[in-house]
């Protein structure tokens, strides 16, 4: 039987650390000067709760425009990260055009919202926060989210992330109605962003390593 397939956009302004909590998660490295100007999708095969998923994974970059083929990637999207930085207010605040645009695209006053976790990233950077994690939880709340505080650095709650969207995926694959949650209202208007080359790429060196990253019920291969 093919193992099911979920598409996954990771959004969040450039420097949040995108690319490093893909590539903790894909290859389970962290990368400490990763190109910003790379966009780029990234697949793994993963065991969760005794099932085999394989992830498509797009890591966003760019920052001026929502481009055709972005839109399209959201539109076939079926979960969504938006990332923030706990040592940036303006990261934080401009999550609120990420999640917009998502709704929009994904025409959420009739189809319902679609999964989204949002992320506050850099945890390890304690002294420096500005974000608070009461914030955070706050805006999830608003959103009707899930919300973790990782990092990318530390590999704190990095595979946590991409879980949790597979699990809200399974939830509402079985029961549409529980995602029919109206889309909060918002003045936000919609961004303008640019989109790098999109190719597509995959991690086959990454499995044998991440076999050791194993917990009771989520393993990577
Ligand atoms: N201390 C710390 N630095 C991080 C973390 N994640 C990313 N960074 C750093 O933040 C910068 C931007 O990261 P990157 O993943 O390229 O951001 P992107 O533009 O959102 O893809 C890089 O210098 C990373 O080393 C983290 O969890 N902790
Ligand atoms: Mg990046």
């Amino acid at each position: 039987m093919p193992i099911p397939e979920f598409k996954l956009c990771v959004f969040g302004t450039g420097g949040v650390g995108k690319s490093c909590l893909t590539m903790q998660f894909v290859q389970g490295i962290f990368l400490p000067k990763y190109d910003p100007t790379i966009e780029d999708v990234y697949k793994k095969t993963v065991e969760i709760d005794e099932k085999q998923y394989s992830l498509e994974i797009l890591d966003t970059a760019g920052t001026e425009e929502f481009s055709a083929m972005r839109d399209l990637y959201v539109k076939n999207g079926q979960g969504f990260v938006l990332v923030y930085s706990i040592t940036s207010q303006a990261t934080f605040n401009d999550l609120n055009e990420f999640y917009d645009r998502i709704m929009r695209v994904k025409d959420s006053e009739l189809h319902g919202q679609p999964p989204v976790i949002l992320v506050g990233n850099k945890s390890d950077l304690e002294d420096e926060r500005v974000v608070g994690r009461e914030m955070g939880q706050a805006l999830a709340r608003k959103w009707k989210c899930t919300f973790l505080e990782t990092s990318a650095k530390d590999r704190a709650n990095v595979n946590e992330i991409f879980f949790d969207l597979v699990r809200q995926i399974n939830r509402s694959a079985n029961n549409p109605a529980s995602r029919h949650t109206p889309r909060p209202a918002s003045n936000e208007s919609a961004p303008n962003r640019r989109t790098s080359n999109l190719t597509s790429d995959s991690a086959p060196t990454s499995r044998k390593r991440n076999r050791s990253h194993r917990t009771e019920k989520c393993i990577l291969l």
